[in-house]
C-alpha cells in the first residue's frame, strides 16, 4: 500500500469542484461498487463538491444504487477517476481523452498509463479493497451504505476469498468494517447471490455440453438462440464461467458469447494453472493471471487462441506431471 499516493488522490479529490467516475465495459460487481462507493464517500466528504459515477446501467446490479447522467464537461478543470479499467479503450461511458486531470485506480496488471496520478496494486483482491484502504488511510469518509458496496465488491472480486491475493489483510479488512458499521452479512449474501431457476438450468447445460480436450482444456460457444431457449441474457452467461472452478479434469476453460448489436465475440477465459492473460493479450484481449477475456468481430482469433490456449494446458501438464 502507498500511503502518499492515497494522500495525493485525496489532495486532487480537495481541490476538484468536479468528479467524474467510471469504470469498465461489461460491469461487474467490483467495478460498479467502487465507483458508487467513491461517489458517496467524496459526496459525504465534500457535501458541495459534484460528483457523477457514470456509465451503462446494469440492471442486475440495482441494488448496489444508481447511477448518474452528465453531459457538460470542463475538461481543463474537472477530475476523471478511473475505476478498476487498466486502458483506455475499456472505459464505459466517457471519453476521457480531452479530460486535463485523470486519476487511475486498478488492480489489473498495467497496459498503459493514462492518468496524471495511477494507484495500481495488482496483487489486491480489489478495486473496492484498494477504495477501502484509501478511505482508512485519507480523511475521506465513510457510512453504512458505503462500507455495505465496498464489502461487496471485495467478496465478489475475491471470488469469496477463494482467488489469489486474498490474505490476513483482506480479512482483516473484511473485519474491520462488518464490526465498526454493523454490517448484516447474510443480507447482503441474499442480494449477490440470490438468481432465477433459468440461469441454473442454463448453467446445467452449460456443464453438460461443455467440450473437454485430452490436454485439460474446455470451451464452449454459448449461441444467443441457445441463451434465450433457457430465458437468460449472455451477460449472466458470461458470468458462469466462475461456476467451472476446481475440476480435476479441466485446468483452462473459455465461453465464447456474441454481442449481437456490436457483432462481436465475447470471450472469457479462466485458469487455475496456466498463466493465460499473456495469451488474451496477443489477441488484444487482457486481464488477469488466472481470469481474462479477449473481444474480437474475427472468427479466426476465436481459433487461434482455443489452440493456443489448449497448447498452453498441455505444456502446463508437461511440466507439473
Ligand atoms: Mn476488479
Amino acid at each position: 500500500m502507498k500511503k502518499e499516493l492515497f494522500k495525493k488522490i485525496y489532495n486532487e479529490i480537495k481541490k476538484r469542484k468536479t468528479v467524474y467516475l467510471v469504470r469498465h465495459i461489461g460491469p461487474d460487481p467490483d467495478a460498479v461498487a467502487s465507483q458508487i462507493a467513491l461517489r458517496d464517500s467524496i459526496k459525504l466528504t465534500f457535501p458541495s463538491k459534484n460528483v457523477y459515477a457514470i456509465g451503462a446501467n446494469a440492471a442486475r446490479f440495482k441494488y448496489l444504487g444508481s447511477l448518474d447522467k452528465a453531459n457538460s464537461f470542463d475538461f481543463e478543470n474537472d477530475l476523471v477517476i478511473t475505476l478498476d479499467v487498466p486502458d483506455k479503450i475499456r472505459i464505459d461511458g466517457l471519453d476521457i481523452n480531452k479530460f486535463k486531470n485523470i486519476i487511475k485506480i486498478d488492480h489489473h496488471p498495467f497496459v498503459e498509463k493514462y492518468g496524471n496520478i495511477e494507484y495500481i496494486d495488482d496483487k489486491n483482491t480489489s478495486t473496492c479493497q484498494i477504495v477501502l484502504e484509501m478511505i482508512i488511510n485519507t480523511k475521506l469518509k465513510c457510512n453504512k451504505p458505503i462500507a455495505e458496496n465496498l464489502f461487496i465488491g471485495i467478496v465478489s472480486d475475491s471470488n469469496r476469498f477463494l482467488f489469489d491475493y486474498t490474505n490476513t489483510k483482506t480479512f482483516d479488512l473484511i473485519s474491520f468494517i462488518i464490526k465498526k458499521y454493523k454490517l448484516n452479512i447474510q443480507e447482503l449474501y441474499k442480494k449477490m447471490y440470490i438468481k432465477p431457476l433459468s440461469e441454473v438450468r442454463l448453467l446445467g447445460y452449460i456443464q453438460s455440453n461443455i467440450k473437454v480436450t485430452k490436454n485439460g482444456f474446455a470451451y464452449i460457444e454459448l449461441e444467443n438462440d441457445i441463451i434465450n431457449s433457457f430465458n437468460a441474457d449472455a451477460a449472466s452467461a458470461s458470468n458462469m464461467i466462475n461456476d467451472l472452478n476446481n475440476i480435476n479434469e479441466i485446468l483452462v476453460w473459455l465461453f465464447i458469447t456474441k454481442d449481437e448489436k456490436k457483432d462481436l465475440y465475447k470471450v472469457n477465459i479462466r485458469s487455475r494453472g496456466p498463466i493465460i492473460n499473456e495469451i488474451a493479450s496477443k489477441y488484444n484481449g487482457g486481464g488477469h493471471k488466472y481470469a481474462s477475456g479477449v473481444r474480437t468481430k474475427d472468427r479466426k482469433i476465436l481459433d487461434n487462441l482455443i489452440k493456443d490456449l489448449d497448447e498452453a494446458c498441455k505444456i502446463y501438464k508437461k511440466n507439473n506431471d
